[in-house]
């Protein structure tokens, strides 16, 4: 039934979500704004500056651009020193099968990040051939929860919305996904992921004869 599958990156193929995670709260509690991991809930998928937004949403004082812009490249550039470490063993456990089930079963293979560092990370994991197209996230206008990426994504693949699906691990992924009219796998906790149309706990229960 499916031509297409498109993945996120961060969260579902590798953890960088645990590194976004880490920048964004010493960036957040530097501007004396209180940063646990239900607050970064909310900012997974969500893109860098749309990030930044929601946490100063909490300061006590108000921004300029000129300072959002310059916390914005603070919080990245201890992102990319995170990153700058990442080997193919930061790869998540069933990824690769994942990804090789697919190519097996004849699957058109995308991903779908909003992040700027996709590339580099794709490439740090060593699976950047792995992919028939990577969306660039600088060429997005509307970060997810909007279909933009996955439509863009699907576009490129050169299939229809309907005979794709996406895998994600954060709830603006998903409802970026639905938003596509897509089919929709959750990869993480059911309730959180209750707009998916399937949820699996991580890639290593990923079952391509089970969507449908
Ligand atoms: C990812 C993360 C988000 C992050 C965004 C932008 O989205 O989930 O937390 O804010 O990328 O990343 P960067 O600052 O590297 O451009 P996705 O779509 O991969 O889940
Ligand atoms: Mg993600």
């Amino acid at each position: 039934r499916f031509a297409a599958v498109i993945f996120d990156l961060d969260g579902v193929i590798t953890d960088t979500a645990r590194y976004h995670y880490l920048a964004w709260k010493r960036l957040a509690e530097s501007q004396g704004v209180h940063f646990d991991e239900a607050f970064n809930e909310h900012l997974k998928g969500i893109d860098r500056m749309g990030s930044l937004e929601l946490i100063l949403a909490s300061a006590t004082r108000r921004y300029s651009d000129a300072e959002k812009l310059a916390l914005a490249t603070e919080k990245n550039e201890h992102y990319k020193e995170l990153i700058a470490t990442m080997t193919p063993s930061d790869l998540l456990p069933g990824a690769v099968a994942a990804l090789d089930d697919c190519r097996a079963a004849g699957l058109k293979i995308g991903l779908a990040s909003v992040s700027r560092n996709a590339f580099t990370v794709l490439d740090r994991l060593g699976i950047t051939g792995k992919f028939d197209y990577v969306v660039d996230a600088g060429t997005i206008a509307k970060g997810k929860p909007d279909p933009e990426i996955f439509l863009k994504a699907a576009r490129e693949l050169r299939v229809t919305p309907d005979a794709c699906f996406g895998v994600e691990d954060a709830v603006a992924g998903v409802s970026s996904i639905k938003a596509a009219g897509m089919y929709a796998v959750g990869v993480g906790d059911p309730q959180v992921l209750a707009a998916a149309d399937i949820v699996i706990p991580d890639l290593t229960q990923f079952r391509l004869e089970q969507y449908k």
